[in-house]
């Protein structure tokens, strides 16, 4: 894409060129290192006013009926299936990704404004029985308040989406900060709530939805507010790690999603064919910059050379390059320092022991100086050594070898990420094991699938440094949400709980 059409691009998307010039905000395309725009940061004094805006705004979204909230969400899923072909490829150019990724991501929007569309009828409480004649306990779901949306480089749009539709539909106004490294597809996707807003008309209070451009300062506004009830963030485990106690402090609800370091375990019983074409989508699909990438293949020993004539095959096939183009499959990193970082786990990869198998090299660095494109790598390793153990967000596959299931489990569950997980087998034990209490101890735990690619109608998230929370489909609403107890006494007594006498 040459720079006018890129500029035709942003225009469609609702991006106005005095917003994407003279601002100290500047973001590069990975593709070519070209600089896409200069964006002006929201000043953190600014970011405190458009606080003030949602909590006005919160004290009506919250008297509109949750399915009239739902209406909102509907047409912002109109909006999306409309623009996906432009989002998606803002998604391309400015995170890297091959243009089907880029569509699927607008399209897990798409999804999730349906899913809350649907979620707006069914907010429901429990109602209880009570210990007391002529009582009842019944339990009601609260909007809860302004919501703070921090979003990563590799999921731009979707996951702002995933927690601003369910948001919306739970009567809660959205703060949206995107990645400083992906504004740009963020700026897209909220220009698209934004023309929903506009055809909802004036049942949307000023200030229900509102973006905000920058970095840290930007976000530690957010994140210590104590006007914002929920933070939801996605991002690293550092970043997590200060974001927790932070929110903790002032006893906010927080809703984190942090690193992974997902695992598949392939066992004898496992349908070998399936396994390498799971493996090859969930390790190289985005570049290995999932937060659901596969990074640790753990096959049982009497299998890994059949899966290794499979998959080296398969890893040399796979064409690297501008992800616009077609027939391509792993596009860029996202920029230098990712590209540092996978060379250093690299090093240190084949310092602890391990052995390159294939790929690691930058590739195209004749046509693109500035931008790092890598062949995807796997490297054997003699056990789960440290550099295994921590997250490099890059297409590295670390392979270890097992003898038995017990073992296999043991090292799966030995880092301190807790993501996403799966097993290739065909054998019912065994899959029962991996799933059972004493199996995978990861917040989503898949059978004959890859870790990544999960739909929006579950729950995603992980435990351990993961974070902990849940996000997307499922209950996860409930966390948007203050939940109220109400006992209600319709008789003419005024009976004690636990039997007590009072005077
Ligand atoms: C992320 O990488 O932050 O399950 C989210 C998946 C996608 C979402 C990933 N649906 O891979």
């Amino acid at each position: 894409m040459n720079h006018d059409e890129r500029t035709r691009l942003f225009e469609d998307c609702g991006i106005r060129a005095e917003e994407r010039s003279g601002g100290s905000l500047r973001v590069r395309s990975p593709i070519d290192g070209a600089e896409l725009a200069q964006l002006h940061e929201t000043p953190p004094a600014a970011v405190l006013q458009a606080i003030d805006r949602a909590q006005h705004a919160f004290i009506r979204w919250r008297e509109v009926p949750a399915p009239v909230r739902g209406e909102l969400v509907r047409l912002w899923g109109e909006e999306l299936r409309q623009a996906k072909a432009s989002i998606g490829r803002v998604i391309s150019i400015e995170a890297g990704k091959i243009v089907q990724e880029g569509l699927g991501e607008v399209q897990e929007g798409v999804d999730i404004c349906e899913f809350a569309l649907g979620l707006s009828r069914q907010l429901h409480g429990r109602t209880i029985v009570s210990e007391r004649p002529g009582h009842r306990i019944m339990e009601q779901y609260h909007p809860l308040g302004p919501v703070a949306v921090i979003t990563a480089f590799n999921f731009p749009s979707a996951v702002f989406a995933w927690n601003a539709a369910i948001a919306l539909v739970c009567g809660d106004p959205v703060i949206f900060k995107p990645s400083e490294k992906a504004p740009l597809s963020g700026l897209a996707t909220f220009r698209a709530l934004e023309r929903a807003i506009a055809r909802f008309g004036d049942r949307a209070p000023a200030g229900l939805a509102q973006i905000v451009i920058g970095g840290r300062a930007q976000a530690e506004a957010l994140v210590d507010s104590p006007l914002v009830p929920l933070v939801s963030a996605t991002g690293s485990t550092r970043m997590g790690r200060e974001v927790g106690p932070r929110v903790a402090a002032r006893f906010g609800r927080r809703i984190l999603e942090l690193g992974g370091n997902n695992a598949m375990i392939v066992t004898p019983a496992a349908d070998l064919d399936m396994a390498v074409r799971a493996i090859v989508f969930s390790a190289v699909g985005t570049a290995g910059q999932r937060c659901t990438s596969l990074r640790r293949l753990i096959v049982h020993r009497e299998v890994r050379e059949a899966l290794l004539a499979r998959l080296l095959p398969a890893y040399e096939s796979l064409r690297v390059g501008d992800p616009m183009e077609e027939g391509t499959l792993v596009g860029p990193l996202i920029d230098a320092a990712a590209f540092d970082a996978m060379q250093r786990a690299i090093d240190d990869a084949k310092g602890q022991g391990g052995r390159l198998l294939c790929g690691g090299d930058r590739v195209h660095a004749e046509r693109f100086a500035d931008a790092y494109y890598v062949r995807p790598a796997i490297a054997e390793m003699p056990s789960q050594t440290e550099v295994v153990r921590r997250e490099t967000f890059a297409p590295l596959l670390y392979l270890m070898a097992y003898e038995d299931l017990a073992q296999a489990i043991a090292l799966h569950n030995d880092v301190p990420q807790g993501l996403s997980s799966c097993i290739f087998s065909n054998d019912l034990r065994e899959v029962e094991r991996f799933l059972s209490a004493s199996g995978s101890d990861c917040g989503m735990a898949n059978v004959n699938i890859g870790p990544s690619g999960a739909e929006i109608g579950g729950a995603f998230g992980g435990e351990k440094e993961t974070g902990g929370d849940r996000e997307s489909g499922s209950d996860a609403w409930k966390q948007y949400m203050r939940r109220t107890t109400n006992t209600i006494n319709f008789s003419t007594e005024l009976p004690l709980a636990q039997g007590i006498r009072f005077g």
